[in-house]
């Protein structure tokens, strides 16, 4: 007698796709589509000029798409580079988060800037979560499409949400039981930017190493997001060296699957948003020539 097999089980594990698919919405003239069913939106039919404030419901709509997109992306003459602060405070109170080589421009105390001829540091091109490294790290992070190279320089989105959903049920309850060290020093972060040894002793005075919970949940979403990061997770707590190694490689290995991923090919003027309580993020160093974004946090 022939037994069927059992297909699922036989076979690698995948997500459940339709789980993640999301409907366009418009709404008062604005066209709010999928990039990809993992991840990301397009946000198109939006014109704000300087002090103005995008109305409701449309502003409501807007929080919520990015809750459950994970990232936005406004199209190309949405805003000018003075508007950008009032389309991101949509999202909440919008914070300067400058350091030595991303500085603010001359003219907006509010944003900085993260400029390829000015930025010596590569931290921006190894996955983490904005601020990771804090207990209270920004909600969200935007950019701004100053100068854009003509080839490379995308923006990669991993859905750590999704991340979580690839590991095994049983493996995942495991996992959520740890704890992780997390520090901005983990790969050299502070070290790189203040040279003065004063000022880096008070930076790091500042920023000590800190505990988190190896999968965070989303406070407003309930999403399990795989918060630990090549670029801030220094160990797993109470297991072997090895252990805290290979579990840490495992979830680092599952962030840069391509199945979660989505990547933002930049348009000069073009506004990015995402929830860093959703994704990990990371640049891509392939371009040459300058590439300047302006950067607003919200806390
Ligand atoms: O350079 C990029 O594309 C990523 C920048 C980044 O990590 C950030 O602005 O937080
Ligand atoms: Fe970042």
């Amino acid at each position: 007698m022939q037994t069927a097999i059992d297909l699922a089980a036989a076979q690698p594990r995948v997500l459940d796709i339709a789980a993640y698919a999301a409907q366009e919405e418009r709404l008062a003239g604005v066209r709010i589509a999928p990039i990809e069913p993992i991840l990301g939106a397009r946000v198109t039919g939006l014109r704000l000029r300087a002090g103005e404030r995008v109305p409701e419901p449309l502003a409501a709509t807007l929080r919520r798409k990015l809750l459950e997109r994970g990232f936005l992306v406004f199209e190309p003459g949405t805003v000018d580079a003075e508007a950008f602060v009032d389309l991101v405070s949509v999202f909440g109170d919008v914070q300067y988060s400058g350091g030595p080589y991303t500085p603010a421009p001359q003219d907006n105390r509010l944003v900085n800037t993260i400029d390829s001829s000015i930025k010596k540091t590569h931290m921006n091109y190894i996955w983490h979560v904005d601020g990771g490294y804090r207990h209270h790290s920004p909600k969200m992070t935007a950019l701004f499409g100053h100068t854009v190279p003509e080839a490379g320089g995308d923006t990669l989105f991993a859905n750590a949400v999704a991340a979580y959903d690839l590991l095994d049920p049983l493996f995942a309850r495991y996992i959520e039981t740890l704890t992780a060290v997390q520090s901005a020093e983990s790969v050299g972060h502070l070290t790189l930017q203040y040279h003065d040894p004063d000022e880096l002793a008070r930076q790091r005075g500042l920023n000590p190493p800190i505990e988190t919970p190896v999968i965070r949940v989303h406070p407003e979403t309930g999403g399990k997001q795989v918060f630990v990061n090549e670029s801030y997770t220094l160990r797993i707590k109470a297991v072997t060296r090895a252990v805290s190694q290979n579990l840490l490689n495992i979830l680092f290995d599952l962030i840069k699957s391509p199945e979660i991923q989505v990547r933002f090919r930049w348009e000069q003027g073009a506004v990015l948003i995402w929830d860093n309580r959703t994704v990990q993020h990371r640049g891509v160093h392939d371009y040459s020539g300058r590439r300047v974004l302006y950067r607003a946090i919200v806390s």
